[in-house]
């Protein structure tokens, strides 16, 4: 019965995707997963939040998804990327972390963010725009578990693939 309950608060409730990035200069490569998640009608709380230069703004807007019920925070940067690591350490919503292009082509920001000591996990993506596509994607199918509505489209999505995808290469 409690399940049941569970199930019908989690049906009337939309769900809301946090998505950070440690400077302006990121949106570019972030806007492509805003726009993966605009397009499945999944809300977003987008901001520039940086582990350094803004740490206070870090923490409130944790405090904020908290409350709100956020159910993953989406956390972009480049460099030396702790965003998504400090991020995870400062919560238990899940962190999804998006390495960006950096002046050694983002691989510091992969190992940055991938490299967690184990304890305080962050599922690390690609570098660039397919992290960024991809960690909105991914968001969308552990979302499809609850919200048959998502599944539905992610289902569309993946047909829409093969459909793309010419049966010979000439
Ligand atoms: C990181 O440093 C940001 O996430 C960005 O990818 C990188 C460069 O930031 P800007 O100097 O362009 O503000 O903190």
């Amino acid at each position: 019965l409690k399940k049941k309950r569970r199930q019908k608060k989690m049906k009337n409730k939309k769900p809301i995707v946090g998505v950070i990035m440690g400077s302006k200069s990121d949106w570019d490569i972030m806007k492509n997963c805003c726009d993966t998640l605009k397009s499945f009608s999944i809300a977003y709380d987008v901001r520039v939040i940086s582990a350094h230069r803004t740490p206070k703004r870090l923490e409130n807007f944790i405090k904020e998804s908290e409350k709100k019920g956020t159910s993953v925070i989406i956390a972009a940067a480049g460099g030396a990327a702790h965003l998504a690591g400090v991020t995870a350490a400062l919560t238990r919503i899940p962190v999804l972390g998006v390495p960006i292009e950096s002046v050694l082509k983002g691989i510091d920001s992969l190992l940055s963010t991938a490299q967690m000591p184990a304890g305080v996990p962050v599922a690390t993506f690609a570098i660039g725009k397919a992290g960024a596509i991809n960690s909105a994607l991914f968001v969308i199918a552990i979302l499809s578990n609850s919200y048959p509505d998502i599944s539905v489209k992610l289902k569309k999505y993946r047909d829409n693939f093969a459909k793309k995808v010419p049966k010979r290469p000439f």
